[in-house]
């Protein structure tokens, strides 16, 4: 009893004593590195002069400097200062306080200050398992029934071959659902799936570490992989064994309410087949058959049915080269309608590279880039579902000890373009409002914008890993800031990850479960001026500020797996590289 007053009375002393947090002041609110730069930025004209880092428990003052000049925002035209404290780096717990201003979030200063993120973020994707339950032991209070056997999914007209009329039942089970909704993607697994493939490329050691309490975290397969394989199982049903054709998407013909997975049961497609699927599919599988090669005993077979579905796959987009999804066009012809995401996309030149590179590189065979041209005339893009060409270059410069004879010119091209990319990234980094790479352009805020910020932070990891620059390091760290909290809406866009963060997202089982937080370690789309969704909420237009924690917004508060796998490469990479020593 003793006890529980004291407890209580010291509760009541700290919160006389500590203010409420700003608004004004935004920073990473999970914290920074000790020996990496710190940067908070305030917002408004009231700022100037001095700034203090003050121990959150005691308040007292530990760091003194002064925010910089004011930069004014492109977006909205509005006032930041930039308060940089990169030369503190005691370890322990912070606030920022700006006379006049107030107190930020607290904040850690402490070597692995992302870990949580970074394995947070990875867990995120287990709550997006189809077909199975999450007991309480993975799930905790967010342990739901299964929902989704797709074990008995219909082929939809545009999807019927000889073999396989309309109206056949097929078992298409497993996988994640792509985002709020409850379908399944196969182009937007592709990225997906590359992304996370490549983080355990990238960094096979470090991803062993991760324990993220998942059924199979006893197993010999790190979790990353145990992860990525419960959708690869799930992409090798969606090939038509017949042929090798791949379908679009696993889908209702629209989409279902606001409600949970075992109460959503409209019958499930799988809609016709094509040949961006097919490639991101071959990319997929080619890239996950030379990693699960030395996972041969713990996962029999499954390599071996992933090249075996790449060759296959191959073979039918070599006789089936421009087939391409319309939706509207596939609905004139074929019943019933569907409209769910259409993620349909107009050209497969960065799909044909990016499924050649992976073919060649796990085969070490040249044929697959006959025909193919591997560096066109056109500027690269940052990855999203519908541009992959990146994804290539990152193969291609992780595999260059691998590459069989005549490959190194492979190499160097994808090297030189890489560098070139980021350094654009890197144009005018140091008047950017809240010194982000992102942001710079009105083009970075898209549906799903935090991926893009994502993103540009992987392009960076690349170039650091290039260059052995650490401007690239730190800019890549600059958009995690970022996403945790350093941008215009004041929001730590991942889920459960910060002190103000997404708590409405469009996400169904967040929306309809009985608890209160969202499904945690999801990223919020983030800002986008398109505003598709029409929500009343929405507080701005502002570029960076278009942004509304409803769940109404599914153009700006929605979370999908392919914003997800370059939040956890992100969080991953940057954990890797900064345990290193310099
Ligand atoms: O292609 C044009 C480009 O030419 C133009 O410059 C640009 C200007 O904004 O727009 C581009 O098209 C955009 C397209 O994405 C490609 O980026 C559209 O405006 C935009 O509305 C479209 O948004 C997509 C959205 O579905 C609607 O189709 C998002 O990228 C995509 O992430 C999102 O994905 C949905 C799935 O359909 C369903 N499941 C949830 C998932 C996440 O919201
Ligand atoms: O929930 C859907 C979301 O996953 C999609 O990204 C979005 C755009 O395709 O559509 C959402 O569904 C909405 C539908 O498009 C229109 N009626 C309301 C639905 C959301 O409740």
């Amino acid at each position: 009893m003793h006890k529980v007053i004291l407890v209580l009375l010291a509760g009541t002393i700290g919160s006389a004593v500590a203010q409420t947090p700003t608004e004004k002041i935004r920073l990473n609110q999970i914290g920074f590195y000790p020996d990496a730069p710190k940067v908070a930025v305030v917002v408004g004209d009231a700022a100037q002069g001095a700034f203090q880092i003050k121990e959150a428990g005691s308040n007292k003052v530990v760091y003194k400097g002064t925010l910089s000049a004011p930069r004014a925002n492109q977006h909205s035209g509005k006032k930041s200062r930039i308060a940089d404290f990169s030369n503190f780096t005691k370890k322990g717990d912070y606030v920022v306080e700006i006379p006049g201003v107030g107190t930020s979030y607290a904040f850690s200063i402490k070597p692995a200050v992302h870990r949580d993120v970074a394995a947070g973020s990875l867990k995120g994707f287990y709550f997006q398992r189809v077909s199975t339950a999450l007991p309480e032991k993975y799930a905790g209070k967010w342990a739901r029934p299964a929902g989704h056997p797709d074990d008995r999914v219909l082929i939809h007209p545009s999807a019927a071959s000889a073999e396989r009329p309309a109206g056949t039942v097929i078992s298409s089970p497993r996988g994640w659902y792509d985002a709020g909704d409850y379908n399944k993607y196969i182009v937007n697994s592709g990225i997906t799936m590359g992304t996370l493939l490549s983080l355990y490329e990238d960094f096979p050691q470090y991803t062993r570490q991760f324990d993220v309490n998942i059924p199979e975290s006893g197993n010999q397969v790190p979790d990353l992989l145990d992860e990525v394989v419960y959708n690869l199982r799930w992409m090798l049903t969606m090939q038509d064994p017949n042929d090798g054709g791949v379908y679009h998407k696993l889908t209702t013909p629209s989409f279902e309410g606001m409600i949970m997975p075992d109460k959503a049961k409209k019958p499930r497609y799988v809609i016709q087949k094509n040949t961006i699927a097919t490639l991101d599919f071959i990319a997929v599988t080619a890239q996950a058959a030379r990693i699960l090669d030395n996972y041969k005993k713990e996962l029999p077979g499954l390599a071996d049915s992933c090249r075996t579905a790449a060759l296959k796959g191959w073979d039918w987009v070599k006789k089936n080269p421009e087939v391409l999804y319309d939706q509207n066009e596939m609905n004139k012809n074929f019943d019933p309608d569907v409209t769910t995401g259409s993620y349909q996309d107009r050209s497969g030149q960065d799909e044909w590279i990016w499924a050649a590179t992976e073919m060649y590189v796990t085969t070490g065979d040249q044929k697959y880039l006959d025909g193919i041209n591997l560096f066109p005339d056109t500027p690269l893009s940052l990855p999203s579902w519908n541009q992959v060409r990146a994804l290539a270059y990152y193969t291609l410069v992780r595999s260059q000890k691998k590459l069989p004879a005549g490959g190194a010119q492979y190499y160097n091209q994808a090297k030189q373009v890489l560098l070139k990319f980021a350094n654009d990234l890197l144009t005018d980094l140091d008047k950017q409002p809240y010194h982000t790479v992102m942001g710079r352009t009105k083009g970075d805020y898209i549906w799903g914008s935090s991926a893009v910020a994502a993103n540009q932070g992987i392009a960076l990891v690349q170039a650091y890993q290039l260059s052995g620059d650490r401007k690239f390091l730190h800019a890549a760290l600059g958009n995690l800031d970022y996403i945790l909290g350093r941008n215009a809406t004041g929001y730590s866009f991942l889920t459960g990850f910060g002190d103000k963060t997404p708590m409405r997202p469009h996400h169904r089982p967040s929306v309809a479960d009985t608890q209160e937080e969202p499904v945690p370690g999801l990223l919020s789309g983030g800002p986008n001026p398109g505003q598709q969704d029409k929500c009343k909420t929405y507080t701005s237009s502002y570029a960076d500020e278009s942004f509304t924690d409803d769940d109404c917004s599914y153009a700006s508060n929605e979370i999908a797996i392919n914003w997800n796998a370059p939040m956890v490469y992100l969080a991953t990479a940057v954990e890797a590289l900064m345990e290193k020593k310099k």
